[in-house]
């Protein structure tokens, strides 16, 4: 009941943090939930406290801090339950945080031309390194004509994602996603631009929390409108989180998070007679036996090849990169041009 909930509770506090915090701690350095992100620094909120803590701990949305009353940029950031970090888009290798301390993310797609499945297995591997709950939410069931097809395609990702289909701008989503969004609990959507992320979230609130914008209607893509993290708290005590829509998203340091999605595929890829098969022409391979026996799905084994050799090569500049180790990074510098021609 939220009416018994603590303040704190009702901001997302956990055990898992409680048990980081001294009693001592508590009264000294009181817990902030960081609810944005900007220029100024961390807007984050406590138990009768709101301020902006100026740029200092390395935080973002979602994550708490342990507030220095006389330094607040010096804060500490509590250990984190979950992280979504994704390669931060450009030339470089670094991360990009994106929420912390997720429960569960609604991965948001349309029952239009811009659905994808290699995209949602993107998210859906994201959410299985970040030791996040993924659910796969299909919106704009109204203006589709038969979404049983789009519902089979997101159904047959993972047996471990549910699948909902709904239609945002209706009452359907405090129904149908009420399991997740429960007090204490905190949700994020993520999806691409014009998804309707925004929208669910105002259907959530029931009023309008976020701006929203009609998508492009030649090709569905969206207009870019929301432009910043945020979290905001449902009456109920659920933290719900809005994310601008991802032009790219490519993974790093997410082996796990890609087996994970793909369990069949990391087990015959053991079988290989050799540890670096290609699976193209070498000897004892155990996935072209696979496809040959017509155990395999061909589009699904190119799309673990592609995410598989991404993840390694963006970890392993990252790597390079840390380490300073020169050839290595002269060897990814080449690499590059080979893949842009
Ligand atoms: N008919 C219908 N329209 C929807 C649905 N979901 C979203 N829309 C519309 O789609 C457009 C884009 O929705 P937004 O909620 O702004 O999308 P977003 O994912 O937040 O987009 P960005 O903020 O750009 O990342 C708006 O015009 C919404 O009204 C739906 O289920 N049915
Ligand atoms: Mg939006
Ligand atoms: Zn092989």
């Amino acid at each position: 009941m939220p009416q018994n909930q603590s303040p704190l509770a009702q901001l997302g506090w956990q055990p898992f943090f409680a048990e980081q915090v001294s009693a001592e701690d508590m009264v000294l350095t009181p817990p902030l939930r960081v609810i944005e992100v900007n220029r100024k620094g961390l807007h984050a909120v406590g138990e009768g406290i709101d301020l902006l803590v100026p740029a200092g701990p390395d935080a973002t949305v979602g994550d708490w801090l342990l507030l220095d009353r006389a330094e607040p940029a010096l804060s500490k950031v509590l250990a984190r339950k979950s992280l979504f970090q994704r390669r931060a888009p450009g030339t470089e290798w670094k991360f990009q945080l994106i929420a912390a301390n997720v429960d569960t993310a609604f991965i948001v797609s349309s029952c239009n031309p811009d659905f994808n499945v290699a995209r949602l297995e993107r998210y859906i591997a994201l959410a299985f390194e970040a030791e996040v709950t993924p659910v796969i939410v299909l919106t704009k069931a109204d203006l589709c004509d038969d979404p049983a097809p789009f519902v089979s395609a997101a159904a047959a990702i993972s047996p471990r994602v549910s699948v909902v289909l709904l239609n945002a701008l209706s009452g359907e989503p405090r129904d149908k996603l009420r399991e997740w969004c429960q007090p204490g609990q905190t949700v994020v959507f993520l999806g691409s631009s014009g998804v309707g992320k925004s929208s669910l979230v105002n259907a959530l609130f029931g009023e309008e929390t976020e701006s929203t914008a009609p998508i492009r209607e030649d090709d569905a893509k969206g207009r870019h409108t929301t432009t910043r993290r945020q979290l905001h708290f449902l009456p109920g005590g659920c933290a719900v989180i809005d994310t601008p829509g991802m032009r790219e998203l490519q993974l790093m340091d997410a082996e796990g998070g890609v087996a994970d999605l793909f369990p069949d595929l990391s087990a015959l890829v053991e079988q290989c007679h050799f540890r670096d098969c290609k699976h193209e022409t070498e000897p004892g391979c155990a996935i072209r036996a696979a496809l040959a026996a017509g155990a395999l799905d061909e589009p699904r084994l190119a799309r673990w090849e592609k995410l598989v050799a991404e993840e390694r090569f963006n970890t392993e500049s990252l790597a390079a990169q840390t380490s300073g180790n020169k050839s290595l990074r002269k060897a990814i510098r080449l690499a590059q041009k080979k893949n842009r021609k």
